[in-house]
């Protein structure tokens, strides 16, 4: 069988806050702690396969310094959901994610679905970890994210789970729409 549903993801988030080392954790199963900064936009296919379904996702690293800013939003175009993170050990960086998720859906849709996700938990005293998560879930509401995890891509702690998640949702979407009625039945 085909893939049957290909998503565009749009992964976002402030300079060096580890984008693309967690996404590389989770394609090649590897830690790198020498990734170079992303130079505009790096681009990933995985297949997999959910819930019965064999769906793509093609997932987009934006690249998150300052000086790369102008050419975000031309990265979004068709995104059908979003990721953003934030280092856990600077949490200027969780003060950017309102800026990312305006962006995103300024591009998309003003109803585009984005997890949150704060990283190197591996680097945080553990006594810290529940107020960063407090602060971390009032963004969340805040900003009408639909979730939010901690991740490590040194241990690999949840860096599956959130990828796995955000695909679990879209693929419950796309099949749902496929299966709803196009217009609802009129009891009698
Ligand atoms: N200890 C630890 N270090 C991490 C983790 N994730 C990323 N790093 C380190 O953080 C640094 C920056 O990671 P990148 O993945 O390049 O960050 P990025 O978000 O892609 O940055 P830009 O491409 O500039 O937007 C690298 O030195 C990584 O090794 C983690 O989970 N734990
Ligand atoms: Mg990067």
């Amino acid at each position: 069988m085909g893939v049957e549903f290909t998503f565009k993801i749009v992964v976002g988030g402030a300079g060096g806050v580890g984008k693309t080392t967690l996404l590389l954790r989770y394609l090649k199963n590897v830690f790198k702690t020498d990734t170079a900064l992303t130079v505009g936009v790096g681009f990933h296919t995985k297949e997999l396969e959910r819930n019965g379904h064999k769906i793509a996702l093609a997932l987009w690293d934006l690249g998150g310094q300052d000086r790369f800013r102008f050419l975000q939003p031309s990265y979004c175009a068709g995104a059908r959901a979003g990721i953003i993170f934030f280092d856990m050990a600077r949490l200027g960086t969780l003060s950017q994610v309102k800026e990312w998720a305006t962006m995103f859906r300024k591009h998309t849709s003003s109803s585009l679905p984005i997890f949150l996700g704060g990283t190197k938990l591996d680097t945080i005293d553990p006594e810290l970890v529940d107020g960063i998560n407090a602060i971390a879930k009032e963004t969340v509401e805040k900003l009408g994210l639909i979730g939010y995890m901690t991740t490590s891509s040194k241990s690999g702690t949840n860096v599956e789970e959130i990828i796995n998640n955000l695909a679990d949702m879209l693929v419950s979407q796309a099949t749902q729409s496929k299966t709803a009625p196009a217009v609802p039945s009129i009891a009698r």
